[in-house]
């Protein structure tokens, strides 16, 4: 994403809702994206390291479902720890499709992965995923396309968004393919309000650097200082809100338009869903794909999923 004219009117349109929302693409600027590495490695958030044990410890019946051959296509830039266990599991990939709107962000991981890993073809396709794509044509025929998509990003949609992005992902796999996706799970609330409340105060640096990062790139003068992080999870609706709560009557403004804050006025920021095995399948159904595999952990806090199609 750039600072162009086009993000600025996308991020001004959200703050004209009936409540003001920014997207969270925009808390992975550099300093987001570091705060988000962050909040990976603190005790309160189990996601990461959760699905992280569930990839080691099934690595091989997750190698031998995707079989020979086959083109790795991940839905992100591809920099986590999580692909490099798949790929140096998986020796003989026809290619490994990292795909990302960010292509700066793409092309620095393409390179880390292509000199981690000299024998894959690594051709990373700058895109915006949400929306059907062409695949590039490896030097090696794959035999099935494997969509990636871990981390529980399928989490930040809303529901009817997140069937909409199955659909997309069950295009690319394409016929015969699968799709492997990290969805976080429904469990007891006190558990997931503490992984966006974490008692470093990681998240609530990570949420309000949003602001920080508008100011720097789109033209906006928010009071970073007068916005404190609010993070609850909704059980009714299966999802935290994270919000910025304005700690006072204020005005900030993006380029040409100005925003009016009363006391206690929110901003929502992100939505991060909690599904339960049930309530996903029926998603993956919706749009043509079976659940062919789940894995969790003992607790079952996570689930990686094994989605197949005709
Ligand atoms: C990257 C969307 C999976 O929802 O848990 C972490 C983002 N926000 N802490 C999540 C996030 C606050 C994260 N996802």
């Amino acid at each position: 994403m750039g600072n162009g004219n086009a993000a600025r009117n996308e991020i001004i349109t959200g703050l004209r809702q009936e409540e003001k929302t920014i997207s969270p693409k925009y808390f992975y600027d550099e300093r987001g994206s570091q705060l988000f590495d962050e909040i990976t490695r603190l005790p309160e958030y189990y996601l990461t390291n959760t699905e992280l044990a569930i990839m080691q410890d099934n690595i091989d019946e997750m190698v031998s479902l995707i079989g020979q051959q086959a083109s790795l296509i991940e839905f992100g830039s591809g920099s986590s720890y999580k692909t490099r266990i798949l790929l140096e599991h998986l020796d003989d990939l026809a290619a490994y499709v990292p795909v990302d709107v960010s292509e700066e962000h793409l092309l620095a991981s393409a390179s880390e992965i292509r000199a981690e890993f000299p024998h894959v073809d690594v051709l990373p396709v700058v895109a915006d995923f949400t929306h059907e794509f062409d695949l590039p044509t490896p030097q090696v025929m794959p035999i099935r396309n494997i969509v990636y998509f871990p981390g529980s990003t399928i989490g930040n949609f809303e529901r009817e968004d997140a069937i909409d992005l199955l659909r997309v992902m069950h295009h690319e796999a394409g016929e015969g393919g699968a799709l492997l996706i990290g969805v976080d799970l429904q469990k007891d609330p006190e558990i997931i309000e503490a992984a966006y409340n974490d008692s470093a105060g990681v998240t609530a640096e990570f949420n309000t650097n949003i602001l920080r990062h508008l100011n720097n790139q789109y033209d906006a003068d928010f009071d970073v200082d007068a916005f404190t992080h609010d993070a609850q999870y909704d059980e009714e609706a299966g999802r935290v809100v994270l919000r910025l709560i304005s700690e006072k009557d204020q005005t900030a403004s993006v380029g040409e338009e100005d925003f009016h804050f009363d006391a206690g006025e929110s901003i929502l920021t992100e939505y991060s869903h909690k599904y339960t095995l049930k309530d996903f399948a029926g998603m993956a159904d919706a749009v043509g794909f079976e659940v062919a595999h789940v894995w969790t952990d003992a607790d079952e806090l996570f689930s990686v999923q094994f989605l197949t199609r005709d």
